[in-house]
């Protein structure tokens, strides 16, 4: 990939186009933004930058063909349009390639081409930046939150293994519960992604587990998982199985806790990395790079955005809880039209699936308007049970939809005049069960 890494430099420094940078608006892809941007900046390389939410066709066509267009996090799926285009054109991605074939116009940067290991965009922004300049060293930090909002932490490579150690990351194993610099009562009542029975929600609840776990209140009041000893850690742990009930694995709710220094404070990557995912998610995409690129301004404005950002969900969770759903066995269809954002329909649904309302195997769908189009996100409760992508799929086939996403979790766009078919489809695929995960 270093190769072809530099290769990538020479055509930027070299290029007497304009040169326009497109990213994409997740955590990953406003990440590399902030990498590539600065690296750019301090190489004296003019530029203009857009984050989009995904790459549609129209989007590709009307893109200026006397600029140099660099990619990066996305655009290994639309290599057919990109051909097309009558200028040069750079990607720096880890998606999937659509096609083997590359055209002449298009130099592609992804370790899916070259290396075993799948490195985020941040991570490949990375390696540019630092090929560029060994200055550009102190962006690794950024590097270690695309790597975590991309979930590819759990087992990193050698070429990680190397950025986790530019970054001076701080890693350390526990309860997978962020964020792990706050106290702990806070942080266990408050949870939405680790449901423990009895206990989120519940701030009695919470202070009967913590003395289980034989945790002490002291003066500054309960220490943060950071803080946490081993031995304290795993007494935690223990605790914490034996509220959930059947579950004999650990390895759900235990891994590596990334604890990174950001404004000149020990902050742990997962809830940098969810505050700049909401904040881009919110509609402001520049707010969240200027945090990342340590804008004070920014990084309150990020803040509030972020409360925001919770609330809006908590509210979306509640509107769903009210409104009439499509159910049968093992599936559930929410359509909430306009009165939730199509940018936080998806996490919506991976909370709901994440809480104990739903049997491990149901199939929960949810709806969303995004203009004249309909976001679906689609996610199952649990590992056994049907596969949702074929699901989506199989619903789509005649709706000319684009599907994406893995058997667990999948989503698609749809035109809003489909509702009613798409709907109708989708229950009765989900009402017959034959596609299922081996
Ligand atoms: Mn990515």
């Amino acid at each position: 990939m270093l190769e072809k890494i530099k290769e990538a430099i020479s055509k930027i420094q070299e290029s007497t186009k304009p040169i326009k940078v497109i990213s994409h608006n997740d955590t990953d892809g406003i990440t590399s933004a902030a990498i590539f941007s600065r690296a750019l900046q301090r190489a004296g390389i003019k530029f203009s930058l857009e984050i989009v939410k995904a790459l549609e066709e129209p989007f590709i066509k009307q893109l200026p063909e006397d600029h140099l267009l660099i990619f990066l996090d996305l655009a290994s799926g639309s290599l057919s349009y990109l051909e097309k285009k009558n200028t040069d054109v750079i990607i720096l991605d880890h998606h999937e390639l659509q096609d083997s074939k590359i055209s002449n116009n298009i130099l592609m940067v992804n370790p899916q081409l070259t290396d075993e290991e799948n490195i985020s965009g941040a991570g490949i922004c990375y390696l540019f930046a630092k090929s560029l300049s060994p200055q550009n060293i102190d962006l690794a930090t950024l590097a270690v939150i695309g790597m975590v909002g991309d979930q590819l932490e759990k087992e990193p490579g050698k070429i990680y293994n190397q950025i986790i150690q530019d970054s001076k990351v701080t890693i350390k194993k526990g309860l997978l519960l962020y964020p792990a610099t706050r106290p702990l009562d806070r942080v266990l009542e408050y949870s939405s992604s680790l449901y423990i029975p009895d206990v989120t929600g519940s701030f009695p609840g919470v202070v009967a587990l913590l003395r289980e776990a034989g945790l002490q209140k002291t003066q500054n009041g309960y220490k943060s998982l950071a803080e946490l000893t081993d031995q304290e850690m795993s007494n935690l742990i223990t605790a914490i199985m034996l509220k959930r009930i059947g579950e004999t694995d650990s390895d759900k709710i235990v891994g590596n806790l990334y604890l990174i220094k950001f404004f000149n404070k020990q902050e742990d990557a997962r809830e940098i990395s969810a505050s700049i995912n909401a904040c881009s998610r919110m509609g402001y995409p520049e707010i969240s790079i200027g945090f990342c690129l340590g804008n004070k301004e920014m990084k309150k404005e990020a803040g509030k955005i972020y409360v925001e950002y919770k609330q809006n969900i908590s509210s979306a969770l509640k509107y769903i809880n009210e409104l009439n759903k499509i159910e049968g066995k093992n599936y559930t269809i929410i359509n909430a039209r306009d009165k939730i954002k199509d940018t936080i329909i998806g996490t919506t649904a991976s909370i709901m699936s994440h809480s104990p309302l739903y049997p491990e195997g149901t199939i929960i769908v949810a709806m969303a308007y995004n203009e004249d189009k309909i976001k679906v996100s689609a996610r199952l409760v649990g590992k056994k049970g049907r596969n949702v992508r074929e699901v989506l799929t199989k619903a789509t086939i005649p709706l000319k939809g684009e599907v994406g996403g893995h058997p667990g979790a999948a989503g698609c766009l749809i035109s809003k005049e489909h509702e009613e078919e798409f709907t109708k489809t989708l229950k009765n695929l989900l009402e017959v069960d034959f596609v299922k995960i081996e």
